[in-house]
């Protein structure tokens, strides 16, 4: 059952539009930045900041994506397995700067898998963690650099996140399950 609206679109280009400046700052400018985006919503997100990095920068910068599935049987159970379904990288992450891009963090599993993963593939020079809305409830020693929405939950609550690309429109939503 929806409970309140915590980004509208405005909000939301807002957000990334903030991350995409965050990202040169703190790596001061974007030589050997690579985005990578986590399944579905972090790629579409991973895009769009590699849209406006570019647009700040006057550069490209490559985006890949990695597809993490969680095996759980209900949303609202955790503690299931992480398991990499797959990755599609432009360039090699060797001595790279990544930056993994996720829509919502939550227990820091799904992030984990994904830092197992890339490092497996060639050493980064360094990970970066970008995400639109921490939702708190952490199980692992993981922290968002950049961070669109802090928003305390509570277990029984989803965030769902709707972008232009899938559901025809950009909005972040709370919900009770
Ligand atoms: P995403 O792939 O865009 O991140 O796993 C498919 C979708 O299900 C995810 O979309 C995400 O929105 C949602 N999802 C996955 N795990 C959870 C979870 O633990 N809680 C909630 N609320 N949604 C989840
Ligand atoms: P994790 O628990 O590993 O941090 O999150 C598991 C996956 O489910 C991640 O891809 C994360 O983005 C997604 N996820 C976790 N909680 C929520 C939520 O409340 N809403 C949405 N949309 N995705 C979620
Ligand atoms: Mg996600």
């Amino acid at each position: 059952a929806f409970k309140t609206q915590l980004l509208d679109e405005q909000a939301i280009r807002r957000a990334l539009t903030r991350i995409a400046h965050e990202i040169v700052e703190k790596n001061k400018g974007i030589e050997d930045i690579v985005l990578v985006g986590i399944k579905t919503r972090g790629i579409h997100l991973a895009e769009r900041l590699a849209e406006r990095i570019s647009s700040i920068e006057g550069l490209q910068i490559p985006v890949g994506s990695i597809d993490i599935t969680l095996y759980r049987d209900d949303l609202n159970e955790k503690g299931e397995q992480p398991q990499i379904q797959g990755h599609e990288l432009p360039v090699s992450i060797k001595d790279k700067k990544v930056v993994l891009v996720d829509d919502v963090l939550y227990t820091g599993r799904t992030v984990r898998a994904a830092l197992d993963a890339l490092i497996d593939l060639g050493r980064p020079k360094l990970i970066q963690l970008a995400v639109l809305i921490d939702r708190g409830h952490r199980e692992l020693p993981i922290r968002p650099d950049y961070v669109g929405k802090n928003v305390p939950t509570s277990q029984s609550e989803v965030v769902a996140v709707h972008v232009k690309e899938i559901e025809g429109e950009d909005k972040v939503v709370l919900m009770e399950l």
